[in-house]
């Protein structure tokens, strides 16, 4: 049994969709971030970060039950597990592996700066905006050239790297990011849209 705590956000839509692709059955716990529920204790025994998601497998290794946070790290075991979502090809196994640390090290963090200094910030900095603006506009540059060439990030296949970036790249806006410059990523972002795992992923977190 997987209990998943998470929040209708892009780091939180990325577990479900990996959940109902894989077609496992879980139980969303909902976490309300606005009434800061991921700082209470029984949350931060979880996750000391205090962040979601965090990922609680009942049948972990050993069949010891295992609490993960880190969305990348999550995907990462959710597809080593089930032996699904990562292409069988070595060098595009390895193309997934580029991608996925791309989105947790470069697009999550510059996006999430670029929303909320927009966005968020109690007063406007515009050296920031325009710092945290520029690199997602430039990253999303990167995927678009990427998505030229190959219908995936990996390459052929649909894999854990698409729906890590996919959760942030569906809402460039907020970072100020007009997608109508970036044809093959709003191509791509449609294609993911469309697939039934991760509209019922977004079904469960908004409801
Ligand atoms: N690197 C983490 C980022 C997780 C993260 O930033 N989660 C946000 C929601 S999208 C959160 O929990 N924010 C609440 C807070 O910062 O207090 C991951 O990929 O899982």
């Amino acid at each position: 049994m997987i209990e998943l705590y998470s929040a209708n956000t892009p780091n939180g839509l990325k577990v479900p969709i990996a959940l109902e692709e894989l077609d496992v059955e879980y139980r969303l716990i909902k976490v309300n971030l606005s009434q800061g529920e991921q700082k209470r204790p029984s949350f931060l025994a979880l996750n000391p970060n205090g962040r979601i998601p965090v990922l609680v497998d009942l049948d972990g290794p050993g069949a010891q039950p295992l609490n993960l946070a880190e969305s990348g790290a999550i995907l990462l075991y959710l597809a080593q597990k089930h032996g699904a979502l990562l292409p069988q090809d070595p060098v595009e196994y390895q193309r997934a592996m580029e991608y996925l640390f791309l989105q947790v090290a470069s697009v999550g963090p510059m996006f999430g700066q670029a929303g909320w200094f927009l966005r968020s910030a109690p007063e406007p900095v515009p050296l920031a905006i325009e710092r945290y603006r520029n690199e997602s506009l430039r990253l999303t540059a990167l995927l678009d050239e990427r998505l030229a060439e190959v219908p995936w990030l990996a390459g052929s296949s649909y894999s854990i790297a698409d729906i890590m970036h996919f959760s942030w790249l569906r809402i460039a806006d907020y970072a100020g990011v007009d997608l109508n410059q970036f044809p093959h990523v709003r191509a791509w972002i449609d294609r993911i849209s469309a697939r039934p795992a991760v509209q019922r992923a977004l079904a469960r977190l908004q409801n």
